[in-house]
């Protein structure tokens, strides 16, 4: 098909990560078949990736992949139930089956990938399930997350898409639509409420409550990214700084600076509540705003 390649990258450490490269008159981006991951989404257009990918990540098997959009299912952050478990739930480690794509002039490409219950997953999560995510690859990179309970009973479960951004740098960022909002600090385990846009001066980690969906990332004043989600409660803002980074060890010293996080998903006040053969669907909708 018309500018699609497959092909494996390499980490510093030789191991490979295969990947699916799309090519149209739009963008070209480069999905990893572990997590249904999009690395890079460059718009030929504006001349610019929307998104940020680490170098130094790593590619060891079953390790999330440190960039792009890792999709955080069925859990977000640290499993409450047992630390043990991977962090973000299993959804990014584990390679998806890419279950159709299909290419139109005007559209751009249109991916699906496919995840369904298998030994890795019944070990630590034990449902009858399968999530969908197509991606849409044109001016927009539009994403869907279809989660289909397949069980004989119900499940819970939280999501975010954590969306890395690239940006110049955090110092001149700013994320507008969340004034007004409540937000938890992960750093304090406090609520606050946020009264204007929001700027970065040191590690910053919040949950914010029952958004209105439509973000901005700004860069010196400009708005350069837009962000606008469907049915997707919350927002996690996140930039490491200097410590984390260091903590980190898949992310150079210096790139804290060259990426924000702005995750769109369902995380709290409650988990998603699905009943035993129904589904859900949540939506992103990602563009790089025209100079
Ligand atoms: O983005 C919010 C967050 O939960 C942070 O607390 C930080 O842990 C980040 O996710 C990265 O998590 P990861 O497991 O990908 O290193």
């Amino acid at each position: 098909m018309h500018g699609v390649l497959e092909n494996t990258l390499q980490d510093q450490e030789g191991n490979g990560l295969r990947i699916i490269e799309i090519e149209n008159d739009f963008c070209k981006a480069k999905i990893a078949y572990r997590g249904a991951q999009i690395l890079s989404f460059y718009n030929k257009v504006q001349q610019k990736d929307l998104l940020w990918c680490s170098e130094k990540s790593s590619f060891k098997p079953q390790k999330a992949i440190r960039g792009g959009i890792p999709l955080c299912f069925p859990w977000f952050g640290a499993n409450k139930n047992n630390v043990d478990l991977p962090a973000h739930g299993f959804a990014r480690n584990l390679d998806w089956q890419l279950a159709n794509i299909d290419f139109d002039a005007q559209q751009g490409h249109r991916l699906k990938f496919v995840l369904q219950d298998q030994a890795a997953t019944r070990q630590i999560w034990d449902y009858a399930f399968q999530i969908e995510l197509e991606l849409q690859l044109g001016q927009a990179l539009k994403l869907k997350l279809n989660v289909m309970n397949l069980d004989q009973q119900a499940f819970e479960f939280t999501f975010a898409w954590h969306s890395y951004f690239a940006i110049q740098d955090i110092h001149h960022t700013q994320i507008n639509g969340l004034q007004d909002h409540q937000f938890l600090d992960q750093l304090t385990g406090k609520m606050h409420q946020q009264t204007s846009r929001v700027q970065f001066d040191q590690e910053t980690d919040r949950i914010y409550q029952q958004t209105q969906q439509s973000y901005q990332i700004l860069d010196q004043q400009k708005a350069i990214i837009g962000i606008q989600s469907k049915d997707c409660p919350n927002v996690v803002v996140w930039n490491p700084w200097v410590e984390k980074t260091q903590r980190l060890g898949d992310v150079a010293l210096d790139a804290w600076r060259k990426f924000v996080c702005v995750e769109c998903g369902q995380i709290m006040p409650e988990a998603k509540q699905l009943p035993a053969g129904q589904s859900i669907q949540f939506e992103l909708e990602l563009q790089i705003i025209a100079e």
